[in-house]
Order: C-alpha cells, then sequence, then structure tokens
C-alpha cells in the first residue's frame, strides 16, 4: 500500500540539497511539531542524510536545529530545520521557536489516532498563538506501517481528511511520509520550499526610488551568506 498524498501545492517544484558554494537568496524556518513519538526527528534525519533515519533506541528531542542549502536551479535557499520536543511539558521550550517561523510541519503517526487528534486540539492551537497564518504542511507519518498493521490499527482516510479541514485554509499540503523507507520524505520539504518560493514571487517588488534619494538599506536579516556549514550541519 503505497503513501496517500491529499493535498500539494500547485506550484511543487523539486528542490536539490547542494553544497555551501552556493549562496542562499532567503533563509527559510521550517518547524516540525507533533506528539512524542510520532517520529519528527527520524523524518528530519532521513531528510538531512537522503537515507533511512538509523536510531532504534529512540532518543526523545529537546531541541535541535539541523542547517542546509537547496536549490531548483534558479533559486537557493537555506532550511533551518528546527526540531521539537512532543512532549507536553516541554511548551516553554518549543514556544520561543514559533518567532518568525515560515512554515511548520505538523506530524501524526498514522498508527495513533491519539496524534491525529492531538492535531487539532493541541498542536495547531499553540503554533497559531503565536502565528494565525503560517502555512501548514501536514504529514502522517510512519507509512510503512500501512503494510505491515490492520486496518483498525490505522488512521482512516476520512479522519486524516476531516482533521485537515478543520486546520482549514493554512494547510498548504498534506501527505503520508515514512523515515523508513523515504516515501515522500523529500517532497514534504519540496513542498515548504514551493510555499515559500511562491510567496517570494508574490511580494511586490519595491518601488524605483529616486535618482537623488539615499541607496535603500538592506533590512533583510533572515537572508544569509555566511553559512559555511557545508551541505547539511547540526548546529
Ligand atoms: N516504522 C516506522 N517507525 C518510525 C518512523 N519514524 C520514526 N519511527 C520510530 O518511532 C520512534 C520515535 O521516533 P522519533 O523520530 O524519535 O520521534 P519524535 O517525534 O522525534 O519524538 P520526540 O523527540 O519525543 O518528540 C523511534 O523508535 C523511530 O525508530 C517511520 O517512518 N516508520
Ligand atoms: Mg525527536
Amino acid at each position: 500500500m503505497s503513501a496517500s498524498v491529499y493535498k500539494l501545492p500547485s506550484s511543487l517544484e523539486s528542490f536539490t540539497q547542494v553544497d555551501n558554494s552556493h549562496t542562499p537568496s532567503k533563509e527559510i524556518k521550517i518547524v516540525v511539531i507533533g506528539d512524542s513519538g510520532c517520529g519528527k526527528t527520524s523524518l528530519l534525519i532521513n531528510y538531512k542524510d537522503g537515507k533511512p533515519a538509523n536510531h532504534k533506541d529512540y532518543i526523545p528531542t529537546i531541541f535541535e536545529t539541523y542547517n542546509c542549502l537547496i536549490s531548483n536551479g534558479s533559486s537557493t535557499f537555506k532550511l533551518s530545520l528546527h526540531d521539537t520536543a512532543g512532549q507536553e511539558d516541554f511548551e516553554g521550550l518549543r514556544t520561543p521557536i514559533y518567532s518568525d517561523v515560515d512554515v511548520v510541519v505538523a506530524c501524526y503517526s498514522v498508527d495513533s489516532q491519539p496524534s491525529l487528534s492531538n492535531i487539532i486540539e493541541t498542536w495547531i492551537p499553540e503554533v497559531q498563538n503565536y502565528q494565525p497564518d503560517v502555512p501548514i504542511i501536514l504529514v502522517g507519518t510512519k507509512c510503512d506501517l500501512k503494510n505491515q498493521l490492520s486496518h483498525d490499527q490505522l488512521v482512516t482516510e476520512q479522519e486524516e481528511l476531516e482533521i485537515s479541514s478543520q486546520v482549514g485554509h493554512t494547510v498548504m499540503g498534506h501527505l503520508q511520509a515514512s523515515a523508513i523507507t523515504g516515501e515522500n520524505v523529500k517532497k514534504v520539504f519540496d513542498v515548504c520550499a514551493s510555499v515559500m518560493a511562491e510567496k517570494l514571487s508574490n511580494v511586490a517588488p519595491v518601488a524605483a526610488q529616486p535618482a537623488a534619494s539615499k541607496p535603500a538599506v538592506n533590512k533583510s536579516s533572515k537572508t544569509t551568506s555566511e553559512d559555511k556549514g557545508g551541505c547539511c550541519v547540526i548546529v
């Protein structure tokens, strides 16, 4: 049974990781949230390493950031990937991370109905309390389990779509992925980058300054060129 893909942006593009000889035009801050144990860290590790996550001994995250550069040939972005603690006790640590977030990846596990319910009961209210309009990508993790578990051990398509519609118009993408097989992992982050690329292309160009006026000061604090950490680094 292959992974379900419920929604993708019409602007979906394919981005590949590039080395630090490329200069990013924009840093995209992505925060990954969801219940403890639903597979956030594994998803990020699979993406940054391009191979299955290899940590069978589950280690709960407190806070971690990974950086990588990606390009679609015309635009290069620095992804700043923020892995969070799924445990409710760590809410105080999570909330500062929502500042300046560009895209939120909200995860639930396809073998855990409570993790899906908590998308609407816990995670979306928490993030929207700080960033009401932030684009959200919903990800049903561990979709390899669809081949191993019976129907009654899995969330249903109807339940997934109901949650998606309850989150509403801020859902820009909704898909299932597996950090074990790698299915759709890259697509999750292609969706994030494509949503931002489209948003940036819709920003109206700044009106031309009169010849005698002072040169504009570049206030883009998030644009970076100083990251020399390689293709993908843990900071
Ligand atoms: N079958 C399967 N297991 C997975 C997958 N992703 C993660 N797991 C397992 O699920 C457990 C939890 O994974 P993590 O990635 O650490 O979960 P987390 O969401 O980061 O958890 P916290 O850091 O506590 O919030 C680990 O034992 C993983 O090996 C997947 O795609 N398929
Ligand atoms: Mg983790």
